[in-house]
């Protein structure tokens, strides 16, 4: 680490959507420039390390290509031409426009659109403060936690788990459908001191040889969308071999005699067909945690992003239950710590002024929203006005050519506040400059941890961009609620009350002491007190269409996806898009190393790692096809088609492809991303999208 000594440091928290949410050192070079951004060393969860794309933030925030200056468009939508605006000038014309709209067709045809750009409390959710005030419509949020979230409480009835410091004192470290090398790398921290430390083995399991199972004693590669069969074998093999811990069961479950008597015929053999692993390897792994009884499953995102993903989650918890892995220190199941904060955020979001009866539309369907399918629409009016925040829906959403479509409508006026010249941006009728973490102030929550981390603004931006907060402020303003107590405070006095209702002091305070940490007592983290349901049960049957979790749908939505399916316990379902005569192939879309969903791509740091966007094959289904390594190869399925480069490993299984991403639309050899592959129906049984579970045919280009 080289801090010169001309600098000062500041201090902070990566604001971006990973659950790392590293505690950060910034080197401040003068009042408005800065130098490398380390990892906070004296952070216990971060202890240090952070990836690369953020250490090298003086590439992003000092950009030649950061936008500066209101714009609005001045030729066909999509053609780049602008003109420069006034920021007065350019807020006035958006709320005009949100005037119209709301005249017209009522105030459900204003959509409010964001998502995870930054993570800041403020910054990130004042948007629906505007949107209540105003009855705008709602965004169902599907784009990513949902399946996951939804599976894991089923199981335990609430989002927390053991403290994730403990994985450091875990005999095994099972990583299950994360890529924690690429996607957040302080798991790799801890997982590796264990190894060092205490010797502990470290499991990775995933659907081709990422990064992680590289770093792994035991690397499982399965068929995508089989972790249940996996789970359901593990869990046969832990009951028939006497690793279940009988007493636990009793005690901290809902159904055990009836679980074991379900899994009675999901042997390994079983398994086997289902995932492409071999019996050995399933029976190896079992006994593996069976003997291992301070096993930390470290539970990803990645698994849950198939038709279905919340049953796999689901499957793969009830696993810590059968062990009983939850008892030991370094042990039990964990996911995410969302659910520990427990900040109140009804004045950041106006929440006294929600009316049930606004629509909710789903985030991830905003193609079929905007091509007017009626049923995205919840059968209400067209939506005519969006103000885009934090969010790159014309890269990052699936069905991408609707949604495409949709953004050049003529009759939908589109304004997009952002840092860079987005997909989306691009296709916008305003954009507006927006600042970057360092430049605002803000606070944040851990999901991998349990930390809430200050970021207080430390530079002063360029001439032009300004942050979220303002946006939101001055268009309340000019649409008649800045009247309401929510309105008019500064981001200093919102994150101060916060705060002080959680017993956690000021803003300043938490600037002094840079972090609060308020994970749980251990009894409560591991579970022992019971689970979070009503009869305090871990549930091996779970109640998919009743339990509580964060981001079930709202009555209104009803429940989501094909629920029929849904098993009375863990099992596998083959809810997926399962390969047939036209499409034989599997498409996962997962993250790239120097990528973080659509950010970074416009880094030369990152570049240089990422060269362009390619397709990992299998050599055997290549040579079957006359591929070759580098050339170009087109995939399709009914919701397009697209154009990459091959690139031959052999660490992915034949039938599956990989496609690192996500790339910018205009990146790729035919100006469309890799979201025209991607489906937007609803994950079952509380929504989401299927990313990674995609039926393709493939040919050379
Ligand atoms: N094919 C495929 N698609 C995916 C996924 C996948 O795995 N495969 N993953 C999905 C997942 S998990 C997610 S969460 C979504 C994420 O999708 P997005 O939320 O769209 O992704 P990000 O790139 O994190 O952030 C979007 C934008 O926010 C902007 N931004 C950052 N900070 C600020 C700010 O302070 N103010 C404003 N106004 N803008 C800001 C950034 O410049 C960036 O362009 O993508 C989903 N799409
Ligand atoms: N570098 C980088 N970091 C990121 C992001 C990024 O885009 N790039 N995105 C951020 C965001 S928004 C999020 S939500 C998190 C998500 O981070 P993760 O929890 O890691 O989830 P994913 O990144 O979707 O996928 C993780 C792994 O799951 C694998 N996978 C896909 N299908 C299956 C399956 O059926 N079974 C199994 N076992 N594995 C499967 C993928 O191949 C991938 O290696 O990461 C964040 N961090
Ligand atoms: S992107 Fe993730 S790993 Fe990188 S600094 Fe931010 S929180 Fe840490
Ligand atoms: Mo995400």
């Amino acid at each position: 680490m080289t801090v010169h000594t001309h600098t000062r440091t500041g201090h902070s928290a990566c604001p971006h959507d990973c659950p790392s949410t590293c505690a950060l050192d910034v080197e401040l070079v003068d009042g408005s420039t800065i130098g490398r951004i380390h990892g906070a060393r004296d952070n216990s969860y971060t202890v240090g390390v952070i990836c690369a794309k953020v250490a090298r933030y003086a590439e992003r925030i000092h950009h030649p290509q950061r936008l500066l200056k209101p714009l609005v468009r001045s030729g066909p939508k999509g053609t780049g031409q602008w003109k420069e605006a006034s920021w007065e000038a350019a807020l006035d014309l958006v709320a005009g426009k949100f005037q119209a709209a709301e005249q017209e067709f009522g105030s459900e045809a204003v959509w409010p659109y964001q998502y995870a750009g930054t993570m800041g409390l403020v910054q990130r959710d004042g948007i629906h403060r505007l949107r209540h005030a105003k009855k705008y419509s709602n965004q169902f949020d599907s784009i990513c936690t949902n399946p996951a979230w939804t599976g894991f409480v089923m199981g335990t009835g609430y989002l927390a788990g053991p403290d994730p410091r403990e994985m450091a004192k875990s005999d095994c470290i099972v990583i299950w459908g994360t890529n924690p090398v690429s996607t957040q790398v302080n798991v790799m921290t801890h997982a590796t001191r264990a190894r060092k430390e205490r010797g502990a083995r470290i499991v990775a399991i995933d659907i081709y040889e990422n990064g992680t199972i590289k770093q792994a004693d035991m690397g499982l590669v399965l068929r995508p969308g089989s972790d249940g069969a996996l789970a359901c074998a593990v869990m046969h093999v832990l009951f028939r071999d006497g690793y279940a811990d009988r007493q636990y069961l009793a005690q901290y479950t809902d159904d055990p005699g009836g679980l074991e008597n379900h899994l009675k015929d999901k042997t390994p053999q079983w398994a086997s067909a289902i995932t492409g692993l071999g019996v050995g390897e399933i029976v190896d792994f079992a006994k593996l945690i069976g003997e291992t009884k301070r096993t930390y499953f470290r539970l990803g995102y990645g698994f849950t992003r198939g038709r279905n993903g919340a049953v796999n989650m689901h499957a793969v918890t009830s696993i810590a239950a059968v062990t009983g892995a939850w008892r030991y220190e370094g042990g039990g199941a964990f996911h995410s710590n969302s659910g520990v904060f427990k900040l109140d955020k009804s004045v950041i979001e106006g929440t006294r002024h929600f009316d049930p009866r606004v629509r909710f539309l789903d985030q991830s369907q905003i193609g079929r929203v905007l091509t007017g399918d009626s049923d995205a629409l919840q059968g209400g009016p067209p939506v005519t006005a969006m103000l885009v925040q934090n969010t790159n829906p014309a890269n990052v959403a699936p069905e991408q050519r609707l949604v495409c479509k949709g953004l050049a409508r003529e009759d939908l006026f589109v304004c997009v506040h952002e840092q860079f010249m987005t997909d989306t941006a691009l296709m916008a009728d305003v954009v507006l400059p927006a600042t970057m973490f360092l430049e605002h102030d803000d606070v944040y929550r851990g999901g991998g941890h349990q930390f809430i981390i200050a970021g207080p603004k430390l530079v002063d931006p360029p001439e032009g961009p300004r942050q979220n907060h303002f946006v939101i402020e001055e268009l309340a303003q000019r649409l008649g609620v800045a009247h309401l107590p929510e309105f008019g405070h500064d981001p200093r006095t919102l994150i101060d009350g916060m705060l002080k209702k959680r017993g956690l002091g000021t803003y300043q305070d938490l600037i002094d002491g840079r972090w609060a940490d308020i994970q749980p007592e251990f009894a409560e983290a591991h579970f022992l007190n019971g689970f979070g349901h009503r009869d305090k049960k871990f549930h091996f049957r779970p109640d998919w269409a009743n339990t509580p979790a964060p981001g079930k749908p709202p009555k209104s939505m009803g429940i989501l996806g094909p629920v029929a399916a849904l098993p009375e316990f863990p099992d596998h379902i083959e809810t997926i898009e399962t390969t047939d005569a036209d499409h034989p192939f599997r498409l996962a879309t997962s993250p790239a190393n120097a990528f973080l969903n659509s950010t970074f791509s416009e880094t030369p740091g990152s570049l240089k790692r990422q060269s362009r966007p390619e397709l990992i094959i299998n050599p055997a289904d290549a040579a079957d096809l006359a591929i070759a390594d580098g050339a170009t190869v087109e995939i399709g399925n009914p919701r397009g088609e697209l154009v990459l480069h091959a690139r031959l490993f052999d660490g992915v299984k034949r039938g599956v492809l990989i496609a690192e991403g996500i790339w910018p639309n205009s990146a790729h050899i035919r100006g469309e991303g890799i979201n025209v592959l991607t489906g937007a129906d609803q994950i079952a049984p509380y929504g989401g999208a299927a990313f990674h579970d995609n039926r393709v045919w493939l040919r050379p280009a």
